[in-house]
């Protein structure tokens, strides 16, 4: 179709009807921004002359998207999750918030509720033959260098086949398998004693995955550790490290890597008086930078649906 409808006034009356813009009721930000989104798709229709059959593709796409549980994981594949850390970033750098640890994305595969443990934790509970063990530590600092008393660090991985506790499509792992928490005390340390992990990839028949495949696009994270870290006074970090020499290192699907976030694993020994399951085992030392609160707030906290259980 060559002919564009989107400027005329039945078109832009009915994006005002819709979004409900004029009304005195309703929330005027939902109306603000729904306005926008739909005005903006509508556009594109005419512009790319996106067929019917197209758009009905895309509506029944998203009621499949919700059945498998994805949007959350769409989000990060498309990289709208690290849009808003690229957002976050510069806001930070523009005000002055900069310099900590840096940041990146949470991802959806967290589950809050972890048993809080004083200074180090051993959170591999289920065996698992194809990993070996790992000693992640480190101090929590805050922007002066010292280090911050009564920290929260809270870690979660996978396993060697890539998949989260809780999130297991094979049943094989306990809760809070490979998910834990700690509390530094003055020194600021905290210790994880777990197994190595292998990079995510998404469920291979679901809908993130069938839409990556129409973009000649792979579903693969490489392997990698999230944390949160909080603190009296901090604000609260996001962040994960990757483990160096992963082949996805630089071509992470999720986007999250970021050079800061890359540390040395080092070669061990002593690792059965550490309660690992080999003497030999990987060592990774990686310290956290607290950013203070701005005007007494913690801008960066985001607020959104999280898996919770208990322990
Ligand atoms: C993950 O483990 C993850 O970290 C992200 C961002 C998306 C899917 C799985
Ligand atoms: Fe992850």
């Amino acid at each position: 179709m060559s002919v564009k409808v989107f400027q005329t006034q039945e078109v832009q009356d009915l994006l005002k009807a819709a979004s409900n813009v004029e009304a005195k009721n309703g929330n005027a930000r939902f109306q603000q921004i729904v306005l926008r989104l739909l005005g903006d798709l509508f556009k594109a229709i005419d512009d790319l002359d996106i067929t019917p059959d197209e758009v009905w593709t895309g509506i029944n796409y998203l009621n499949k998207l919700g059945q498998d549980g994805e949007a959350a994981l769409l989000a990060a594949g498309l990289g709208l999750e690290k849009y808003l850390d690229i957002r976050m970033d510069a806001e930070d750098k523009a005000i002055g918030a900069d310099g900590g640890t840096p940041r990146t994305i949470e991802g959806p595969l967290y589950v809050a509720g972890a048993k809080v443990h004083d200074g180090l934790v051993k959170i591999d509970i289920n065996p698992d033959e194809d990993a070996g063990p790992l000693v992640i530590h480190g101090t929590v600092k805050g922007a002066d260098g010292k280090p911050v008393a009564g920290a929260i660090v809270e870690c979660w991985h996978a396993n060697s086949k890539g998949f989260y506790s809780h999130f297991d499509p094979t049943g094989a792992q306990s809760d809070f398998n490979l998910r834990g928490a700690v509390k530094t005390g003055t020194d600021g340390k905290y210790e994880f004693r777990t197994l190595m992990p292998v990079g995510y990839g998404c469920p291979p028949h679901g809908s993130t995955q069938k839409l990556l495949n129409v973009l000649g696009r792979h579903g693969n994270r490489p392997a990698h550790v999230h944390f949160f870290v909080s603190g009296d006074g901090h604000r609260k970090l996001t962040t994960q490290f990757n483990i160096e020499g992963d082949p996805l290192i630089w071509d992470d699907f999720a986007y999250a890597t970021r050079e800061e976030l890359i540390p040395p694993v080092v070669d061990k020994t002593g690792g059965a008086s550490l309660g690992l399951k080999a003497d030999a085992y990987k060592d990774i030392e990686f310290n956290f930078t607290l950013t203070p609160l701005v005007q007494g707030k913690d801008n960066q906290l985001v607020s959104r649906l999280r898996a919770a259980a208990t322990v």
